[in-house]
């Protein structure tokens, strides 16, 4: 465990670079999560753990979002290296006690990195900050409430109450919550799905009428061909690389739009396979298209043009289901190639043989995940996406769709649930038919809203159900700034993190189980329900001693929470819901679209698929009950001379903004994070020298400049013109205003930035070199190591 302080950290001073990976997996990553594993929770606990994890009678992963395959075909070890991980940091054995916090000031925590916060283990008792405190101190459970409850019914407004949720919660916890804010009286319930997938939900709902993926895993595998955009699979969804392969087995192409040539987009060895373990993989990516940053909408307006002209659309579909088709064929009749080319920095022959690839498809299926929603017009290209699947038919056919991958591992199941700040009038109008009280109407605080309403005194409590707010959110030193200003700020929480040390005036930090732990809330044994990304709704019930007796389950904190703010106001059922998981079942199955019978549902092995009418029948409930066409302006996104489009994603070793360690491995990055990865000539263009120490500056329109310290500069494949760094470590970078026109979604991957040699930069030493990777030499795995010099800085 690395115990440094940050400013080691940001020094960088063990830093590696190696050659980038070769392929995704393989025996290096079953080493590495087992290594990891054994380390926090020792033999017995790894093994307790680990068998039960994605199995039927088992628990969901706290990883991502990625569906489980039927019961029939799970195999013993149904998870990936990411998934032990995330397991892992939750059942380690190391623990954040009452003496951890007397003895580490709020001052000096604040120093720290979220790394090294997130190292130190597992919250286990409540604890409060005082107001002028220096130091958090213990508090009862009872006294914790008493103080939410105090503070929530001194607000001049309920609207001045904000609650937060992060995708991992329960839809059981999810669906209790909502109803405690709404009863409470407001919709502000921002998620983290405004940080993430925002633009998905926006543009799908108004094109196909539910903001969802139409597929199923079994379309995944009978695709003829996939289309991968915007998503690193290889790191962020890595049992996708599974259902690849087999997808490949059954004769299906891939096509990788990327700026970045990923690992797990170049071959996979898959680790369930002794095949996998040691011979060379498969070979992933039929064609990789290294798009611009941004350049997305122009190439799928692009493929479309191409279809269009040479005929390949399906007319009974266009015809029978959509709506539109004239007005945007004539758009893209009418297609501006120079900037398509300029814009996606393609060449036309590479579009023309991915268009070819298309044509000869008869059952697509378009994936996507940040690389396309993070961006200003994220909605526009999610339609955009959409626009060439209708072109095609492909949507509501075997084998075909629109796939969206979610983030967390419940994301999908908490909006399911009615965590929604612009909820839908029937939402409302079934929670009021059950529940006897007049929820809200009025919409609600975004990510972004809450922020602003925080920084301009409108918002006074911060309640966060699980996430790391400040760490997570755009514009790192104004979002600071605005939780400051609460009078309360209330975390649910595992582990320490950023936002428990950047408080209000008086904070609380409350320990809850995780999905791995045995839940005897009301002295029952108790299960959850989450949902995966493609609608899919199962049962989770975590095998492990809790890792303290203090903990709460959040359905537990919630309920308690609301009985110490509303008392028996509206007379809803807290207490039953406490008892027994199953009567928020009852409710939910109620109140919520198709859930009807819901607990009898996922009582069945594998549980039940969620209605998608699109995915089901072919019908769209959107405002011309058909799939509609939309036209969206072809654009070259502005980047001033000597200037970058930076891009902030996730590195290898990390879930969002939990570190787990400070390696990249499939891109050759070892001992650090504050790296900014740059093609050779634009380092040279720009006077820069690789492994040379910078200042990143990014330039908002409105004249004002943000700066993010020492970043080495790593040269790296990615197109000109485009630069990456981690997050959470940029996202001091992105403006607050810098968002997705229609969703309110953080920009966090087009920033427009320059590199400032550091000041303090001293000749960089063992210059740090990657190589191309190279798919098909045999044997160059990602076990293989090209060993740099690390610089040496004092
Ligand atoms: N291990 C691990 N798993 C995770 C997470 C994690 O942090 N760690 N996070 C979870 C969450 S909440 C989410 S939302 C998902 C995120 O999953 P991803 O969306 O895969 O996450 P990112 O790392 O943000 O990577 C985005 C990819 O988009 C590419 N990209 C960037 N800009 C553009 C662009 O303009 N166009 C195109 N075509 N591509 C672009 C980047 O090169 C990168 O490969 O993963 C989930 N799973
Ligand atoms: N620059 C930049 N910023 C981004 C992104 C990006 O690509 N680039 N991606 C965005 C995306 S896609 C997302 S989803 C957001 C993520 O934003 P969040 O969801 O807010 O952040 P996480 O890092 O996932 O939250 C981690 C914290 O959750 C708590 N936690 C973990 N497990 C549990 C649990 O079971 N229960 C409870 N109550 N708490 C738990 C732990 O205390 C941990 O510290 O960040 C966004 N921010
Ligand atoms: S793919 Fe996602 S859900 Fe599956 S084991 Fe890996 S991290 Fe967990
Ligand atoms: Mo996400």
């Amino acid at each position: 465990m690395s115990r440094k302080p940050p400013s080691q950290d940001i020094d960088e001073s063990e830093l590696e670079v190696e050659g980038s990976a070769h392929a995704a997996a393989g025996v290096t990553a079953v080493a590495v999560s087992m290594k990891r594993a054994l380390e926090q929770m020792g033999p017995v606990r790894t093994a307790q753990t680990l068998l039960k994890l994605n199995q039927v009678d088992g628990f969901d992963c706290q990883g991502c979002a990625w569906p489980d395959p039927d019961p029939e075909h799970r195999h013993t070890a149904e998870f990936c290296e990411n998934g032990a991980k995330a397991v892992t940091e939750e059942a380690t054995l190391r623990r954040v006690d009452a003496d951890f916090f007397r003895e580490h000031s709020l001052e000096e925590l604040a120093g720290k990195t979220d790394y090294w916060l997130g190292q130190q283990g597992r919250i286990t008792e409540p604890m409060v900050k005082r107001v002028n405190a220096t130091h958090y101190e213990p508090i009862t459970w009872d006294g914790a409430f008493e103080l939410i409850g105090r503070h929530l019914n001194g607000l001049t407004s309920p609207d001045e109450a904000v609650f937060y949720t992060s995708g991992k919660t329960s839809n059981e916890a999810a669906f209790a919550y909502q109803l405690f804010a709404r009863a409470f009286g407001t919709n502000n319930l921002p998620d983290c799905s405004n940080m993430c997938h925002e633009s998905t939900s926006v543009g799908l709902a108004e094109v196909i009428g539910i903001g969802k993926a139409s597929v199923t895993l079994e379309d995944v595998h009978n695709a003829e061909l996939i289309i991968i955009a915007g998503q690193n699979p290889g790191t962020n969804h890595p049992r996708m690389l599974t259902a690849l392969e087999i997808a490949k087995k059954n004769g299906a192409k891939i096509i990788a739009v990327n700026p970045l040539k990923e690992a797990g987009l170049v071959r996979f060895k898959n680790p369930q396979k002794a095949k996998g373990v040691v011979g060379h993989g498969t070979e992933m990516a039929d064609l990789h298209l290294p798009v611009r940053i941004n350049g997305d909408l122009a190439l799928f307006q692009a493929l479309s043009a191409l279809l269009l002209e040479g005929g390949h659309l399906d007319r009974d579909f266009i015809d029978q289901h959509t709506y539109g088709f004239e007005a945007w064929a004539d758009h893209l009749r009418a297609l501006d190639w120079d900037l398509v080319l300029r814009s996606t920095g393609l060449t036309r022959a590479v579009i023309e043989e991915a268009a070819r690839m298309l044509a000869a498809s008869s059952k697509t299926v378009i994936c996507w995940a940040m690389g396309i929603t993070q961006h200003r017009n994220g909605v526009a290209t999610v339609k955009e996406i959409s626009n060439l699947a209708f072109l095609q038919g492909n949507i509501g056919k075997p084998g075909a769709g629109l796939f969206p991958v979610r983030g967390h591992s419940n994301v999908q199941g908490d909006r399911t649930m009615g965590i929604w700040e612009r909820p839908p009038g029937h939402f409302l109008d079934s929670l009021r038919d059950e529940f006897g009280f007049e929820p809200p109407r009025e919409h609600g605080f975004d990510a972004v809203a809450a922020v602003k309403a925080f920084r301009d005194g409108r918002a006074k409590v911060f309640f966060g159900m699980g996430g790391n707010f400040v760490s997570a959110m755009s514009d790192t030193a104004v979002t600071e700034d605005a939780l400051r200003q609460a009078d309360l700020t209330v975390h649910v929480s595992t582990k320490p993190n950023r936002s428990h040390v950047v408080t209000g005036r008086e904070a609380l930090i409350l320990p809850a189980l995780g999905r791995s732990e045995k839940d005897l809330t009301g002295g029952r044994s108790q299960r959850v329900t989450v949902e995966d990304s493609v609608c899919s709704v199962h049962a989770s019930q975590g095998p492990l001693k809790p890792a303290s007796k203090q903990l709460k389950s959040e359905v537990d904190i919630i309920c308690s929470m609301a009985l110490a703010t509303l008392g028996d106001r509206h007379d809803l059922p807290w207490r039953s819901f406490r008892d027994d998981y199953t009567e928020i079942r009852r409710r939910i199955a109620r109140v919520v679209p198709g859930c009807a019978g819901y607990d009898e549902k996922v009582d069945q092995p594998g549980g039940f698929v969620l209605p998608h009418p699109p995915r089901d029948s072919r019908t769209f409930p959107t405002e011309k009950d058909r799939a509609i066409f939309t036209v969206s302006p072809t654009e070259v996104l502005h980047v001033p001379e000597g200037r970058l489009l930076l891009q902030t994603m996730r590195s290898h070793d990390q879930f969002n903004t939990t570190i787990y360690g400070l390696d990249d491995r499939y891109r050759g990055i070892k001992n650090g994070r504050r790296v900014v990865f740059v093609n050779p000539d634009d380092i040279v263009a720009l006077g820069l020298e690789d492994g040379q120490m910078v200042d990143i500056v990014s330039e908002w329109q409105d004249g004002t400049e943000r700066m993010a310290p020492k970043f080495r500069v790593v040269s790296y494949d990615t197109p000109r013109g485009c630069t990456g760094a981690y997050y959470p470590e940029a996202n001091a970078l992105v403006p607050l205003d810098s968002k997705a026109e229609g969703s309110n979604q953080p920009a966090f991957k087009s920033v427009v930035v320059r590199l400032e040699p550091h000041a303090a930069e001293l000749p960089a030493v063992g210059r740090a070199e990657v190589e191309e990777p190279e798919a098909s030499e045999e044997g160059r795995g990602d076990e293989e190591k090209r060993h740099v010099e690390p610089d040496h800085l004092s």
